[in-house]
């Protein structure tokens, strides 16, 4: 497979002003007829250049142009493309094709999931379709006829409904129109026999708009909390960006099969049925949250990537970046913000961080791919949202705000590149952001490293910032980056200090943000009456790895003093991480691990504190494995799981009685409510449950036990379950049965059923995933059954994946091969685990080598399996 490369973008040679599409859908097949009006985009004078449009697994059928049938020399037709030639300065083209939605496995195309027709195109899924010009910069005008089977009520695509009907023998259409000019992979369809809730939303300016969320009929009771996002949704983003929708319809389709999260379709979402599915009963409130948010990001898309779009797949950040920092935002302002950052930044050091630091490294905006499916990434994703996070906290909300508008009225209907977007928050802002853009070029995580002087005498405090950042594939060396760092400094009452740089004629404010430019810069605050403790990159205002000599003491006095709540947080996860990593090395050297005093009193501080309950929760929260795993530069496997272990058995011995009482406090016998006080309550009470059970005693037992058969919701009732299968003891597998006998025709249940399985700690749990994989309701070909088993074990339960036997690699290649045969970008999401082999020692390196070598081997490698591994070995 060769490599696609962002030097060599050139513009599309013909453009489509129109697209007419015609959709007869069969039980074994669909035939589709395409009428394009098309128009040259370049200079002819040196003769007219071929039309090659995209075309993959699809049957030519018929090619007309002008409305003259083609004859087969008329054109060529190869395994990707058909090109035809002189062709004069505008044109129509009809293409038929014929394909075979009930095959297809891959999920990208049309398929059929749940016995209904439905379309994944973004990136490259409408080549699968027809043959186009199938490349984000062609965006065309749709108009779309779908005809079926009446057993197929709904015929639903995008834009407007403008006309249906009947038609002999069981058979009737559908005729729809968008409006907005649109690129191909935000083409939708949809045909089935679905039930809906409507609402309806009254924009800004007055219009009214029909909310519609379609799902199978039995699934009608857990649409309500979709439906609420969603209307919060549009009213966020009125409010805060003053962006109206702009058709007359909005409509989010449910579906069980789907490789991703979910799809921004223009008016026509296509979701993930676990991000639009939910009551108290089946869904946790963590599922929940990701509804809200998930609906959100579909729904803020509209503006961030239909109506504006992306000239290229390299420039895949322009939205999905901007996108997620909307869809943080709106989270945030919907509960607790200072939780919501904790999480992001989990999600960030858990999963980009390390992708940052292994082999599949690449910047935010990506110089080459071999398969663009390969780069929905939480790198484009998340570190893309941080990107933008620090250009809104460099310009401010207002700024910021500006530069949003900016670039709305210059680009609105245009396919553009994330310099297009910087370029207008510069112009809006009068900045000059030309070092920022390194953010978009340089792959790797930053390293920042402080060190404060204090100087009594004359009352000056020196904060010396240093910046690096590691070398990643193609990128020996890198030049510094422009980076926000948010601080304050305390003193020893744990009081903030007024703040004043050498040069201001007075302090101001007591948090502010310096602007590191260069590899090491100094700051001279004046003024400065005692020693202070600095609190640096509060917020987390830059995606970096922090490093500064800070004492344990001086971290559980930022722990329970800073104002900034995200670096209490982040002081208690230092002083965690540190004393687990300190223990990791005893381990190693045959040493007793012992607690130290000041950090059971630093926790037992945090629970008896009257601070949220949620953010409480999270400062007990000790640092995952996989985080842990990142900090050390050969991973302990065994070592960070026993020390970690071990912290929390020995803070539930002895602060028993306190998470006892926290558990007692924190519970709630009233009816479910989602809503931020009863969520946190949950969370801590949850957290409790989980310390006790470390225990593994009569009481905590009958603790769980209790809450499990009581339970009114699936947030308390899954936590219990979790909590007993990481155990060894009776209520064990009663309790496993139990729940698969009540939830057994709910698939969405089932996942977390197969999820706290491969995720349980104890030493069968590989053996068991493998046994599960053959379970009746384990289905290979479903993306989420996929996600939560195997990937459960593989990507979030180390110490059993990276199993000294080798074992845990050896069961992955197997699936990823068997998977890589009908749906590639599974396989290559999968495969991740086994890319990092090299932060692992050399028994494990030999091994995971060993199965990526073995995958690469296979003859008929997808190219999405093919990058991953041959980047892996490289
Ligand atoms: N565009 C693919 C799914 C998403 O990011 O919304
Ligand atoms: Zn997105």
């Amino acid at each position: 497979p060769k490599a696609i490369y962002l030097k060599n973008y050139t513009a599309p040679a013909y453009l489509i002003d129109t697209v007419d599409l015609h959709f007869d859908l069969f039980e074994d097949h669909a035939r589709v007829t395409s009428r394009l009006a098309m128009i040259c985009n370049h200079d002819r004078s040196q003769g007219a250049k071929p039309l090659v449009l995209h075309g993959e697994k699809v049957k030519l059928i018929s090619v007309k142009l002008n409305d003259q049938l083609l004859p087969a020399a008329g054109y060529q037709v190869t395994n990707e493309n058909l090109t035809v030639s002189d062709l004069p300065e505008s044109f129509t083209l009809e293409v038929v094709t014929e394909i075979k939605p009930q095959e297809n496995k891959a999920l990208e195309g049309l398929y059929k999931s749940g016995g209904h027709f439905c379309t994944q195109c973004e990136a490259e899924g409408f080549r699968k379709i027809t043959y186009f010009l199938d490349r984000p910069d062609v965006m065309a005008k749709y108009t779309t006829t779908i005809v079926a089977d009446t057993k197929y009520p709904q015929l639903l695509s995008n834009g407007n409904l403008v006309d249906h009907g009947k038609l002999e023998g069981n058979r009737h259409w559908a005729k729809w129109e968008d409006p907005f000019k649109k690129p191909s992979y935000l083409f939708a369809l949809v045909a089935g026999d679905l039930s809906f809730l409507e609402d309806t939303f009254v924009t800004c300016s007055g219009r009214s708009v029909t909310l519609r969320i379609y799902v199978e009929h039995h699934n009608l009771d857990k649409t309500e909390h979709a439906m609420h996002s969603l209307k919060a949704a549009m009213r966020w983003d009125e409010e805060t960006f003053g962006l109206e929708y702009d058709l007359d319809i909005y409509m989010i389709v449910a579906v069980d099969d789907f490789n991703m999260g979910a799809m921004e379709n223009k008016g026509l979402n296509l979701f993930n049925s676990k991000y639009v599915l939910a009551k108290p009963e089946t869904a946790t409130d963590a599922d929940f949250d990701g509804i809200e948010s998930v609906i959100g990001h579909e729904y803020f898309h509209n503006w961030t990537g239909n109506r504006v779009t992306c000239r290229d797949w390299f420039q895949l950040s322009l939205k999905e970046g901007l996108t997620v920092f909307r869809d943080q935002e709106f989270s945030a302002d919907m509960s607790s913000r200072a939780v919501k950052r904790i999480n992001d930044v989990r999600s960030l050091r858990t999963i980009q961080f390390p992708e940052d630091g292994g082999p599949m490294a690449h910047s935010v905006r990506p110089d080459s791919y071999i398969e663009i499916g390969n780069f929905y990434t939480s790198t484009i994703y998340n570190k893309g949202a941080e990107v933008i996070r620090m250009m809104h906290t460099l310009l401010g909300q207002e700024g910021f705000r500006k530069g949003m508008d900016l670039y709305f009225e210059r680009h609105d209907g245009q396919a553009v590149t994330t310099d297009d977007f910087v370029k207008a928050m510069e112009s809006a802002n009068n900045r000059d952001l030309t070092q920022f853009r390194r953010w978009y070029t340089q792959a790797g995580t930053p390293e920042i490293t402080t060190e404060g002087q204090y100087d009594q005498e004359k009352q000056v405090y020196t904060l010396t910032i240093k910046q690096t950042c590691p070398a990643t594939p193609g990128q020996p060396h890198k030049e510094p980056f422009h980076l926000p760092i948010a601080m304050g400094l305390l003193d020893d009452q744990g009081n903030d200090v007024p703040l004043q740089l050498e040069g201001e004629t007075q302090a101001a404010g007591t948090s502010r943000v310096l602007e590191l430019c260069q590899a090491e810069q100094d700051y001279r605050f004046i003024n400065v009456a005692q020693q202070p403790l600095p609190s640096l990159l509060r917020g987390f205002s830059a995606p970096v790895k922090l490093h500064s000599k800070t004492s344990h003491e001086a971290l559980a006095f930022l722990l329970a003093n800073d104002s900034d709540a995200f670096n209490r947080w982040e002081a208690g996860q230092r002083l965690a991480g540190e004393i687990i990593l300190g223990f990791v090395a005893a381990y190693r050297n045959g040493k007793e691990m012992t607690l130290d005093d000041t950090f059971v009193q630093a926790v037992a501080k945090s629970l008896e504190s009257n601070l949220d309950p949620a953010l409480v929760a999270q400062l007990l929260t000790l640092p995952s494995e996989l985080y842990l795993a990142e900090l050390m530069t050969t991973v302990d496997v065994e070592g960070i799981h026993l020390a970690r272990e071990f912290v929390r058995k020995t803070l539930a011995e002895r602060l028993k009685g306190a998470f006892e009482k926290t558990y007692k406090t924190n519970s709630d016998s009233g009816a479910y409510r989602f809503e931020s006080e009863s969520v946190a309550k949950r969370s801590l009470k949850n957290l409790a449950l989980s310390y006790l059970m470390t225990l593994n005693d009569t009481a905590s037992r009958r603790l769980c036990m209790q809450q499990f058969e009581t339970a009114n919701n699936m947030t308390d009732s899954i936590a219990a379950l979790i909590t007993l299968a990481n155990q060894d003891c009776a209520e064990r597998v009663p309790a496993l049965a139990a729940f698969y006998e009540k939830w057994r025709h709910d698939p969405l249940v089932l996942d977390k059923w197969f999820g706290l399985q491969a995720m349980s700690q104890l030493h069968g749990t590989l053996a068991e995933v493998q046994a599960l994989t053959l379970h009746p309701a384990f289905e290979i070909k479903n993306p989420n059954k996929v996600y939560s088993l195997i990937g459960a074990l593989t990507r979030s339960n180390p110490v059993r994946f990276h199993d000294a036997s080798g074992d845990g690699y050896l069961f992955l290649a197997d699936k990823v091969l068997q998977i890589d045969a009908f749906n590639p970008s599974v396989a290559a999401r999968m495969l991740g685990a086994l890319s990092r082999w090299r932060k692992f020692d050399e028994k494990r390196q030999i091994l995971m080598k060993a199965q990526l070598q073995r995958i690469l081997a296979q003859p008929g490698l997808s190219k999405d399996a093919y990058e991953v591994v041959s980047k892996s070995l490289a």
